[in-house]
């Protein structure tokens, strides 16, 4: 499952609304969403930047189709109003939308070299071959030139990423954690969940527990936390 696609099941399972999972593979994406009447969430990247991108996640509830894992959220929030809100409103808006420039900045830029490559080994031969053969066309090198397992390459960019993460580690050590708001989380930590979700299906095995006893434990600390709401209903 992707980082975005964990958004939205976090924020389903905080919220306790219930829902049925259809998974889809990266080649059934398009034609399959765009049949439930889905609109693209924006442009491939270059040099397909002239091609609608239909993505994952898309959600139908109550009779609506939503696209894009926040905008889902918000929808989420509206459309069910007397469940716990992961946009508390206000100043506290403003600051999340804050929090996840920063995110996409410092982590998702510097940890997405890392997640990539291993994405072909968890999927079928033919969505792997669509994999790479886009990723490298879009981003310029096969995948498996990005940050080989063991090589030097992939240790610098494991420093550059802790780095990435220590800086949002800052926010959680201020706040006093586990989540952004003390005892209950807001959209913005299941981004962060959703990305550590993510890396621990694609990243060895090694690679994620030493994750999480980065910044004196603190990701080990919110993986804890987020337990009851990654579990699938
Ligand atoms: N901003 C969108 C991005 C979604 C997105 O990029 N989804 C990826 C999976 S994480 C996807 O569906 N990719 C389709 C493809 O690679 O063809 C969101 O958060 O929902």
């Amino acid at each position: 499952m992707s980082a975005n696609t964990w958004k939205v099941r976090l924020a389903l399972n905080y919220k306790r609304i219930p829902y049925r999972t259809h998974w889809l593979t990266y080649l059934e994406t398009e034609p399959v969403v765009k049949s439930l009447g889905a609109k693209p969430t924006g442009k491939k990247p270059a040099p397909d930047n002239n091609e609608d991108w239909y993505t994952l996640p898309v959600i139908s509830s109550l009779g609506k189709v939503v696209e894009d894992s926040e905008v889902i959220a918000e929808y989420l929030d509206a459309a069910y109003p007397d469940t716990p809100r992961l946009f508390p409103v206000g100043f506290m808006r403003g600051l999340q939308a804050a929090f996840a420039q920063l995110f996409a900045k410092e982590v998702t830029a510097r940890t997405v070299p890392l997640l990539l490559p291993g994405v072909p080994a968890n999927v079928d031969a033919a969505n792997g071959a669509y994999f790479a053969e886009s990723r490298k066309r879009w981003y310029g090198a096969p995948l498996d030139e990005w940050a080989p397992l063991g090589s030097e390459k992939r240790a610098r960019k494991w420093e550059a990423a802790k780095e990435g993460w220590g800086t949002v580690a800052q926010v959680y050590e201020a706040s006093g954690g586990p989540w952004l708001m003390g005892k209950e989380p807001v959209y913005a930590d299941f981004i962060v969940v959703a990305w550590l979700a993510c890396a621990r299906t694609v990243i060895l095995e090694q690679e994620f527990e030493l994750m999480l006893q980065w910044h004196g434990g603190l990701w080990s600390r919110l993986w804890d936390a987020s337990s009851s709401y990654r579990a699938e209903p």
